[in-house]
């Protein structure tokens, strides 16, 4: 049985968890975007806004018909033009400014919604709707989310530019997911917001905060893990909290803070 979405003990269990912490990473999916008006990916049962995934999210797909990829993405952008970040946001950005450089949100999200509401150390291990990549001259250019046409062109040589995500199939940034990785070697706490945990190597981050102690490096860290239900990360989470995240992560920084308070 999922513990009690809200119960207070739960709230204040996770809390005390980040109180005695160092460091603090987050591992966000679509879910912590999904009460700012984001659609997530699973809830449409792998078809995403009418497409299915091979047409319109892996390489193979981009090849054979990069009109309909660009007007997936461009309908992406245009959504994300709309929205504006929700609590689940604000309250990670909170938790950022208490622990500084020691605080990092890894994101497989690509709405950039964590920088709009002041988060700063973000890593983007999926890529961003806001940028093109040119497969010609390797220019990558943020566009911000102003339209784009459906055969958008290179800045600098005027050749065709493809969305910088990062599709199925295709290697995630190497210098992003080295830091996402460190992140989740070094943390004391991961909290795992708004992911199905089934998209990989980045669900991969939860087992390395729990199995790490078995090559001596830190002991195992503490998972938090936010969902509106049980998930397949839910097997490594200490704490689970099962209710939407604008909802739950507001209470646990706002006792976290009169923690911290009281332990001054
Ligand atoms: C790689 C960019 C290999 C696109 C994304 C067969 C063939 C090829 C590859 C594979 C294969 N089998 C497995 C793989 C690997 C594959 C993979 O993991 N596939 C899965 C589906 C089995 N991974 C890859 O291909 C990765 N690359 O492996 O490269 C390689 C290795 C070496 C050398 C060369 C190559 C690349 C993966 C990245 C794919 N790109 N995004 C885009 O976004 O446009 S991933 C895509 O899925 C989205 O980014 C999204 O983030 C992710 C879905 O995950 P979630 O974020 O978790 O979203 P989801 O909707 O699933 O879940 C939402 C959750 O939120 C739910 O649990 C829900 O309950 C919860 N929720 C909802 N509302 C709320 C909430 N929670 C709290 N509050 C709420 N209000
Ligand atoms: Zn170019």
């Amino acid at each position: 049985m999922a513990d009690h979405p809200l119960d207070p003990a739960l709230i204040r269990r996770a809390a005390a968890m980040l109180a005695t912490s160092e460091r603090v990473a987050v591992l966000t999916g679509a879910g912590v975007s999904a009460e700012s008006g984001v659609p997530t990916f699973r809830a449409s049962d792998g078809l995403w806004e009418g497409h299915r995934i091979e047409d319109v999210a892996t390489p193979q797909g981009y090849a054979k018909n990069p009109l309909l990829v660009w007007q997936f993405y461009n309908a992406r952008r245009a959504n994300v033009a709309t929205v504006t970040p929700n609590p689940a946001h604000f309250a990670l950005a909170v938790l950022e400014a208490h622990f500084g450089d020691r605080f990092t949100v890894i994101t497989q999200n690509v709405d950039g919604l964590h920088q709009q509401a002041g988060a700063k150390n973000v890593l983007e291990v999926h890529g961003s709707l806001r940028r093109t990549r040119c497969p010609n001259c390797g220019d990558v250019a943020d566009r911000g989310l102003e339209t784009l046409s459906d055969k958008p062109e290179c800045l600098k040589c005027g050749r065709a530019v493809r969305p910088d995500i990062v599709w199925f199939g295709e290697t995630l940034p190497p210098d992003i997911w080295q830091k996402a990785q460190e992140a989740a070697e070094e943390c004391d706490t991961l909290i795992v917001v708004g992911t199905s945990a089934v998209v990989y190597p980045a669900a991969g981050l939860i087992g390395v905060v729990k199995r790490r102690s078995q090559w001596g490096a830190k002991l195992a860290g503490d998972v938090i893990e936010v969902n509106l239900e049980p998930t397949d990360a839910s097997a490594h989470a200490d704490v689970g909290l099962y209710a939407p995240a604008g909802v739950v992560l507001p209470l646990v920084v706002e006792k976290f803070k009169e923690l911290v308070a009281d332990a001054k």
